[in-house]
């Protein structure tokens, strides 16, 4: 399809997400590594993904499993050597397919040089790169902000006698992005990775490195929503005053000298910001990734967060989906996904991981990938991978679950078994298990004991068997990869949604020029009919894909949906 002009033919791409510790070990040591990686690149090519997103392989002494450097120009010797990365990066060009390497610049990790320095003495030239604070005269942290990770965000630091601002774990000091040098530092390491070849970036939290400071050069307390607990400072640190000015900077200073493909990991971003954010003329990044899908299967405002459990309510989906996708059109772009290393797997969440995984997964793949926007695959979602419910806690090793589990089960005096729930439920373990290419020892990812437990269905669901099986849920990702290439209005269909209150099926047309195709996807593992609107249902199909074996032409005026079924026809 050779309609889009070069600058942007990234549009027709899909990404791969590799979480390199999980995805293959290829030295026995039970930890997934780059020589893992590159000996699967054939795997990626075949599944015809255009782009691969590597979460950290820094130096690292992962407390938060490398979202926390401590050399951002060195490879983890867990994962490799530098040449490991040249040759993996080598492999991935040969075959067309970029790299967007994971720049975790909100924070680095403790251990970092330059914390090493600033927490010795408050005239250390390295000081500055961090955000510190008095305690407040009864000896208590400035303010009532809560970490992502439990506990205040708060860490008192004895040799200068202030506290540091973690705005996640307390081995990952938030850097101070109003300082220029930092700014600098951060524009040398992107320099330094982009002039080794590497194709863009997935920016962790970017939307946070500007703090809502006030005039007195404090940051204020959070509403409180929960009596006698530590309030949610998050929404006050994401989307900050500067953000727009440092990310304008950070192109000028380096995306603009460069080929990149970026996307911007944006917690409570909104549409306004997608649009500031991701103009094509006018914006920083080419796409954000905005939590608001992650958002609907928990109860809001609950001091549980995303622990507090709720069924998933089909309009709320297509509310706030299509908020997106209209607010972006034409003057940005969104990013597509369902699972990361952060989100269980979507074929628990949002589908039915036993007598309709093949079909709710290929269903739900059908439904993202005809959005508009770049979509995202995440390692072992392109086989159907479900989630796992490991019987204890001690299976697990995210210290946003263990943690978790431990605040609950302690101070909220919560049962074990309910908080086990909601970790089976909504845990990023459910992720971050080791691929399963075979039905081997340890689903064929080690030779040796891996870091975290294979999938206990890695005998049933795996590479292997799926390269196997023409009907797999791997070659029906495959077809939809390769439609993108083929098909101009999934990439610049104008998206209508249809049917808004059904609570079952999900509708939808992209139309460009005089050409539209009809999504319709059951929710469901009911039989249901579609009840399209008359507009539609009056005009003549042709099938384009589905879930079901497929039907040529279809009555639109009276189409029956069954389990889990996806279909996409042109309408003619
Ligand atoms: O995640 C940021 C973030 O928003 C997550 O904390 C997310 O909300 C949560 O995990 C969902 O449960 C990024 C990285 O993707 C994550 O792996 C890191 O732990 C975090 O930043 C800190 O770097
Ligand atoms: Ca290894």
């Amino acid at each position: 399809m050779t309609g889009l002009p070069p600058a942007q033919r990234w549009k027709q791409d899909t990404v791969y997400q590799i979480y390199p510790r999980s995805f293959c070990d290829s030295n026995g040591d039970g930890i997934g590594d780059l020589p893992g990686i590159t000996g699967k690149l054939d795997y990626l090519q075949a599944l015809g993904v255009g782009v691969v997103w590597l979460s950290p392989i820094y130096a690292s002494p992962n407390d938060d499993n490398g979202y926390d450097i401590s050399d951002y120009q060195a490879i983890s010797p867990e994962f490799g050597t530098m040449a490991d990365f040249d040759a993996m990066l080598a492999g991935m060009h040969a075959r067309g397919i970029k790299l967007m390497m994971d720049l975790v610049v909100n924070h680095c990790s403790d251990e970092h040089h330059w914390f090493q320095q600033a927490r010795s003495s408050r005239s250390n030239p390295y000081h500055g790169y961090f955000l510190w604070a008095e305690p407040q005269a009864d000896g208590s942290p400035p303010n009532n902000w809560e970490a992502a990770f439990q506990g205040s965000v708060w860490e008192w630091n004895e040799p200068t006698g202030e506290f540091y601002l973690h705005m996640f774990s307390r081995k990952q000091p938030d850097l101070n992005w109003e300082n220029p040098q930092v700014r600098q530092e951060v524009y040398a390491l992107m320099r330094f990775w982009l002039d080794k070849g590497v194709d863009g970036f997935r920016m962790d939290v970017i939307n946070m490195i500007s703090k809502p400071w006030k005039a007195d050069g404090t940051l204020p307390d959070a509403p409180v929503v929960r009596e006698g607990f530590l309030q949610p400072g998050f929404a006050l640190t994401c989307n900050g005053p500067r953000l727009n000015e440092f990310l304008g900077e950070m192109r000028r200073e380096v995306l603009d000298h460069y080929p990149t493909l970026t996307v911007g990991e944006a917690p409570m971003a909104t549409v306004q910001q997608g649009r500031d954010i991701t103009h094509p003329q006018t914006g920083s990044l080419n796409m954000l990734f905005q939590f608001e899908h992650m958002d609907l299967d928990s109860q809001p405002g609950n001091p549980l967060g995303k622990w507090a459990l709720k069924p998933l309510d089909l309009r709320d989906l297509k509310h706030t989906m299509s908020r997106w996708q209209d607010a972006l059109y034409g003057v940005g772009w969104n990013s597509l996904y369902l699972s990361n290393h952060d989100q269980p797997r979507p074929v628990s969440r949002f589908g039915d991981d036993e007598r309709y995984r093949v079909e709710s997964a290929k269903m739900l793949a059908t439904w993202l990938h005809f959005h508009q926007g770049t979509p995202y695959v995440y390692q072992g979602e392109e086989l159907g991978v479900p989630n796992v419910a490991f019987p204890g806690i001690g299976d697990y090793r995210d210290i946003e679950t263990l943690n978790f589990y431990q605040v609950a089960t302690g101070q909220r005096g919560i049962a074990p078994e309910e908080a086990l729930r909601s970790i089976h439920t909504k845990g990023r373990d459910n992720a971050r298990l080791p691929m399963p290419w075979s039905a081997g020892l340890h689903g064929g990812f080690t030779s040796g004991t891996p870091w975290i437990a294979a999938h206990p269905r890695a005998g049933q669901i795996n590479a292997e068997k799926a390269l196997a099986d023409p009907d797999s849920v791997f070659y029906y990702y495959r077809r939809l990869i390769a439609l993108r290439k083929r098909l101009p209005v999934m990439v610049d269909g104008r998206y209508t949604l249809l049917l808004p209150d059904h609570p079952q099926v999900y509708a939808y047309t992209r139309c460009l020029d005089d050409k539209c195709v009809l999504v319709v996807c059951n929710f469901g593992a009911t039989e249901v009919p579609a009840d399209l609107p008359d507009h539609t249902a009056s005009r003549k199909a042709e099938w384009l894909i589905g879930n079901y074996p497929n039907h040529a032409r279809v009555a639109l005026g009276n189409l029956t949906l069954r389990p889990y079924e996806a279909l996409v026809l042109e309408l003619i």
